[in-house]
């Protein structure tokens, strides 16, 4: 029972978010390091930096921060001052960023060719679409 939900809400989610992220696009340079990107799976402005990466075909090491996590929530805290997620760190450039839409603009402009998809580079629009499937899907468990 929980598989096929779990199948279905993907497609819906990947449906709701016009597939972005399914394919790769215009690629620039590539990292030495592999960037850091702190996230959690819950979170859906975190799912816009993961499918900016995915575009880009960059590696990353992920660090898990759910709700109550001890381990990276601290790391993110001490080094960016507060707790907010996604949290990108890029040890090539010694940059390190909050707000998905600053870390998307700067993946496409460090690692692309500097323009963002219009699913990933329409704001406040883009977020109100994550957030109304979220709405949606809720209301079907
Ligand atoms: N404007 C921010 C919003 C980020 C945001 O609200 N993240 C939530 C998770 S979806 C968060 O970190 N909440 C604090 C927490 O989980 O402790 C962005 O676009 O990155």
């Amino acid at each position: 029972m929980i598989r096929p939900f779990d199948v279905a809400t993907s497609v819906l989610t990947t449906l709701g978010r016009l597939g972005t992220g399914m394919r790769v696009g215009a690629l620039g340079k590539r990292p030495v390091q592999p960037l850091e990107l702190y996230e959690f799976e819950a979170c859906p402005f975190c799912r816009k930096v993961r499918e900016a990466l995915s575009i880009l075909d960059l590696e990353v090491i992920v660090y898990p921060c759910p709700k109550g996590g001890p381990t990276y929530r601290p790391r993110v805290r001490e080094q960016g001052g507060k707790e907010l997620f996604p949290y990108l760190v890029d040890p090539n450039s010694g940059e390190a960023m909050y707000e998905s839409d600053d870390i998307v603009a700067y993946l496409f402009s460090e690692y692309g060719d500097g323009s963002v998809p219009l699913a990933l580079g329409a704001g406040v629009l883009t977020d109100a679409q994550i957030q109304s499937l979220i709405l949606y899907l809720e209301t079907l468990k």
